[in-house]
């Protein structure tokens, strides 16, 4: 491998989908800022300029809303391209949303700030620039997570629950299936989608899926997008172990950060949130499948769907022998394709080596994982899923999805997240 000529390669991809302040995960396909996609991307931008990486995280909270929440889509400019677009979340006024003239949507994303803003911080050469934007973003992750853990686990459990799937980042995972089944389809406004004019549909969510993500929209906006009411509102309430590994790690990095700077309140509420998540994580682990489970908040049942998901506590911290558990199921699934870590267990029936989020490898899953083995020691493990990774660009290019099977490239082409992601690998090789 020409690690130079790579690293050209993955610059020219973040380069090209750059509109200034903030990046689009690919043009065509996704024309605004996402939420993760925009906290993940500077850890490569900052290999190349730093003052450009703390500009994309400072962009997009200039969009966080008034009760703390941190949209999934900040609407920077007008493109017809995408669908929902601003004019069907309607969110301007509502929820503590509209602090300005650019819309936003009305639900959120993994929080990976915490995780990010550390590791920029901790990198970072120019340690004053560093201290300011990390000073200035502190607090208002600080809020994102205070919001998390006032209005998606009002009983206090210690996890929070998503409402949505594009919350969870994982939208059509095989996790909402039962769940997700249980959310009505009547009386959504007819729509187009646009998705299929720049993906192949053998690659995207279907019809029955799309229909009900609007439901769930309308239904949401119908409660003027109050936040203290959606959760209990919600239809779907799921409590996802990798959206609540990513929180309970940005808790920990955010709280050492605090250390840092000299905010110990701050501080001493993440670590106690991460703490608590950690021991409330347990009650997800799952000893048939030898990883964590989604728990459905409305059954009270674990859900039987071994994803990507359940692999992602890694990332938070969890014991030892969790790590070691899920290390050697990597291990086993590394045995049934050729490149890993599909987001599905590939001997699971319903497993689709092509379609999204059910089964395909993203670089970005990847990333997490294996931080979290090479922290608790799995170095041979997260070897491998870097050396896996990086193989994907030869067979794929900087792709949006990946098929485990042959390393087909999926979905959009010429993808953000993935080229930084590829840049931070290399730090690995
Ligand atoms: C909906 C931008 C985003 C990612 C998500 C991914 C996909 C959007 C879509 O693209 O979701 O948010 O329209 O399919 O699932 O993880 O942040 O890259």
């Amino acid at each position: 491998m020409d690690k130079k000529a790579l690293f050209a390669q993955a610059a020219e991809v973040l380069q090209e989908n750059d509109r200034g302040t903030y990046t689009v995960p690919t043009k065509g396909l996704y024309p605004f800022q996402w939420n993760w996609d925009s906290c993940l991307t500077p850890l490569g931008q900052a290999q190349i300029s730093a003052p450009r990486a703390w500009t994309e995280i400072e962009t997009l909270f200039a969009h966080q809303w008034e009760d703390g929440m941190m949209p999934h889509i900040v609407f920077h400019v007008h493109d017809e391209g995408y669908f929902p677009g601003a004019n069907v979340w309607r969110t301007q006024g509502c929820g503590g949303a509209g602090r300005g003239k650019i819309d936003t949507s009305g639900i959120t994303q993994p929080a990976v700030a915490g995780f990010a803003v550390k590791r920029l911080f901790d990198r970072a050469k120019d340690k004053s620039l560093a201290l300011k934007h990390a000073k200035s973003l502190l607090p208002k992750i600080n809020r994102w997570h205070e919001w998390f853990y006032r209005d998606r686990d009002p009983a206090g459990e210690g996890l929070v629950a998503i409402i949505h799937p594009w919350e969870a980042g994982r939208d059509n995972s095989i996790d909402w299936d039962e769940p997700f089944s249980k959310v009505p389809t009547d009386g959504i406004d007819p729509y187009v989608r646009r998705d299929l004019k720049h993906a192949d549909a053998s690659m995207r969510p279907t019809k029955e899926q799309y229909d009900r993500y609007l439901w769930l929209v309308q239904h949401f906006r119908d409660l003027k997008w109050d936040n203290s009411k959606l959760h209990d509102a919600s239809p779907f309430r799921v409590v996802d172990p990798g959206f609540n590994a990513i929180l309970i790690r940005s808790c920990f990095d955010l709280a050492d950060l605090a250390d840092a700077i000299g905010e110990k309140e701050i501080a001493d509420k993440n670590r106690a949130w991460a703490k608590k998540g950690i021991a409330a994580l347990e009650r997800l682990w799952s000893d048939k499948h030898g990883q964590y489970l989604c728990l459905d908040r409305v059954t009270g049942k674990l859900i039987d769907s071994a994803d990507c998901g359940g692999l992602l506590p890694v990332f938070a911290g969890v014991p030892k022998p969790r790590v070691r558990a899920i290390a050697q199921r990597i291990e086993k699934i590394s045995q049934q394709v050729k490149y890993i870590v599909p987001t599905h267990d590939p001997s699971d029936p319903r497993f689709d080596a092509k379609r999204y989020w059910r089964g395909p490898i993203w670089l970005i899953i990847n990333y997490m994982i294996a931080d979290g083995l090479r922290t608790a020691g799995e170095t041979a493990v997260a070897d491998k899923i870097v050396k896996s990774s990086l193989a994907l660009i030869d067979s794929g290019g900087f792709a949006e999805y990946y098929d485990p099977r042959d390393g087909t490239a999926c979905g959009g082409a010429r993808f953000t997240w993935t080229a930084a992601m590829v840049l931070e690998f290399l730090r690995y090789v």
